[in-house]
């Protein structure tokens, strides 16, 4: 198997043909060319917005962030033309020019935002997002950064997209606090881009060895492109990419209330409005969510440690903190059963990133203040939380909720060795079902990449060693370009993780890769996914699926609240939104007899070119499901897509 990957690999002539006659079945790879990144042409009818502030045109529809922000007209300095956007007096990093797209666009379709920008000194600038949730909450994250230092620089092509339960969402410059200069900003409809139908599924690949599945995010349920490589591929198994970590989940506001009330401040109250769109997609179309993740260092509150959930008071004392880590982890679950019954929570990151990589615990402190301390070893000494942490976990999770701890570095051997140790100890307990290895890994430049496919497989043997499952969790591999031989060499180093993988399959359960298209992750600029930014498989991917065996599928029985549910990995199908019926099924486009994402892609193809994306009588039929009676056009696609998200319960929707 790894001999051929690499003959094909090194040759650059990538392409997937399932051998499908044989038995066992196996995948190979045939020749072809490796798939190009193109940027799409755009009409200009697809142009919502741009400027090029020249005689300060546009400037006005940009509103500042800060309260000193200064927004003008730059003279004699623009990347094209001579003028450009200046903004100054940012006393913040935040501070920035920001322009509310959810007034010029519509939810649940994909827009792309371009422009250039430039500091007087270094300085990283970033694209990011603001929106509001329907709980009122803003919420934030990067985009795309671009680093300046005198020069002008590009934030290219950055895709972005809001669901309905998003409002005032913004996108805005931000990073260091010199001044700003922003020029060819752009923001414009994405083209619609087809899926590859015709290579074979990821998670049908493996469904005899493990689930295979993605972390997603609520604006990825706004990309149909998207949503169609996650139905196709990454089916097996979903992690919400941010909505369920502590920072999103514990509610201050709800808290504050729960304790002015009673008096009480060790019940911190939760609340999953971020992550609700997330949920509903996984309720909807029969996917296991992994929740990611309780007991954290990062991406958690200082309000959750302090006296009087005030984030200036004094730390709590390690008694009142076992309280309120009980208390979550309880309202946690409650709520998840209560709220979202149907829900499958088969596994649970429990305590996340507890070890350095030398096995120590971490530095005492606030993570907020001084990134890679913890709250946790403020309040408790040193690791000692993360025992009962487990112990809450097995005590309020369902019963098919399998309980993991979870890490990155995870091949260095002091940590290697401290998560073993732990992982005893607690498993002598019965507290832990799985040890999750992060992934996130590097195809160096130059060097050898890092871990080496060997070290990184002894960590697996280590963690087998224990009897424990394993996850691969956030697995995603850098390369410092999109060039064809970083593609090659990350192929190569893909397929060799997979060898490994591969081989302790009766240990790992599942495999979950970190997001789906490289534009979208959180390492963007490294290109470290399995689909390029025009959703096309790289070879990466083709290097994964080459020479894999076909087995049986793997089954499992997990009992969720009072309902057991078998899952069988390769049956793992998107479910019907609308019952079959031999007439009208509205939504139904594909006229597969079920609504989901892939016929709003096949709608969406429709209205961009009939001729080349033509739909059959009954699909045209099928599809009229807004304004009915008038034909089939783009408000068609968006109800269906309410229709799969949940937003609306029936079609047509007018
Ligand atoms: O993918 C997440 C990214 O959007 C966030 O900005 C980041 C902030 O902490 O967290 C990322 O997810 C992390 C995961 O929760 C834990 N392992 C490392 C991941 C990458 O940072």
């Amino acid at each position: 198997m790894k001999k051929s990957r690499i003959k094909l690999v090194t040759a650059g002539l990538l392409a997937a043909a399932m051998v499908c006659s044989a038995s066992p079945a196996v995948y190979a790879v045939t020749s072809n060319s490796i798939p190009a990144v193109s940027t799409s042409k755009t009409a200009e009818d697809d142009i919502i917005f741009s400027t090029s502030f020249e005689d300060g045109e546009g400037i006005s529809e940009f509103s500042r962030r800060g309260e000193a922000e200064t927004i003008e007209l730059k003279e004699d300095d623009g990347h094209t033309g001579s003028c450009s956007m200046i903004v100054g007096n940012r006393e913040q990093s935040w501070n920035g020019p920001q322009f509310l797209i959810s007034e010029r666009c519509e939810a649940n379709t994909e827009y792309i935002v371009s422009a250039w920008v430039k500091t007087a000194w270094y300085t990283d600038i970033n694209l990011s997002m603001e929106y509001t949730d329907t709980e009122g909450e803003r919420h934030y994250s990067n985009l795309k950064s671009a680093t300046s230092q005198g020069d002008w620089v590009e934030i290219s092509e950055t895709k972005i997209s809001f669901t309905e339960d998003m409002t005032n969402v913004y996108v805005y410059f931000e990073g260091g606090t010199a001044d700003i200069q922003v020029d060819d900003f752009v923001l414009k409809k994405a083209p619609v881009i087809p899926i590859e139908e015709d290579i074979p599924s990821l998670k049908d690949v493996y469904a005899g060895y493990f689930k295979v599945g993605t972390a997603i995010t609520p604006s990825d349920l706004s990309s149909p492109s998207t949503m169609a490589l996650v139905n196709k591929h990454f089916s097996g198994s979903i992690t919400a990419g941010n909505e369920m970590k502590p920072d999103y989940v514990l509610d201050k506001k709800a808290s504050l209330a729960y304790f002015e009330e009673t008096g009480d401040d060790t019940n911190p109250q939760v609340t999953f409005s971020a992550a609700k769109s997330v949920i509903n997609y996984c309720i909807k179309n029969n996917i296991p969510l992994r929740a990611h993740t309780l007991v954290w260092h990062s991406q958690t509150p200082d309000w959750f440690f302090k006296e009087g959930y005030s984030d200036d008071g004094d730390w709590v004392d390690k008694e009142t903190m076992l309280k309120r880590m009980e208390n979550y982890i309880k309202n946690f679950f409650e709520t998840l059963e209560k709220d979202y019954p149907e829900l499958n929570v088969y596994a649970c990151d429990v305590v996340n990133e507890a070890w350095t990589d030398q096995g120590t615990p971490r530095t005492a402190g606030s993570n907020n203040t001084q990134s890679g301390n913890s709250a946790w070893v403020q309040v408790f000494g040193d690791n000692s939380f993360i025992e009962p942490a487990f112990e809450y976990a097995r005590k309020y999770a369902p019963a098919g909720c399998k309980l993991y701890y979870n890490d990155y570095n995870e091949y260095m051997t002091g940590k290697v060795n401290a998560i073993v140790e732990m992982a005893e100890s607690l498993k002598a307990k019965g507290l832990i079902d799985g040890i999750g290895m992060q992934s996130h890994l590097d195809v160096r430049q130059g060097s050898d990449a890092f871990p080496s496919a060997a070290m990184y497989k002894n960590a697996i043997a280590a963690y087998a060693a224990t009897g424990l499952d394993i996850q691969v969790t956030e697995l995603d591999a850098t390369i410092p370009g999109n060039s064809d031989a970083n593609y090659e060499a990350q192929a190569q180093y893909y397929s060799d993780i997979m060898d490994a993988i591969v081989e302790y399959k009766d240990s790992i359960s599942a495999v979950v890769v970190w997001g789906i298209t490289d534009d979208a992750s959180w390492r963007a600029t490294q290109y470290p996914l399995l689909f390029d930014a025009n959703f096309k498989a790289k070879p990466a991917f083709y290097s994964i699926i080459d020479g894999i065996e076909a087995l049986e599928p793997v089954t499992t029985t997990t009992t969720t609240g009072a309902a057991t549910t078998t899952t069988t990995t390769t049956t793992t199908t998107i479910t019907s939104t609308t019952e079959p019926s031999t007439d009208v099924v509205y939504g139904d486009a594909d006229l597969d007899g079920k609504v989901g994402i892939s016929d709003v892609v096949k709608v969406m193809m429709y209205v961009a070119n009939k001729d080349a994306n033509p739909i059959t009588e009954q699909g045209l039929i099928n599809s009229d499901v807004y304004g009915s009676g008038d034909g089939v056009f783009i408000s068609d696609a968006l109800s269906i897509q309410k229709k799969v998200a949940q937003i609306i319960d029936t079609l047509p929707e007018s």
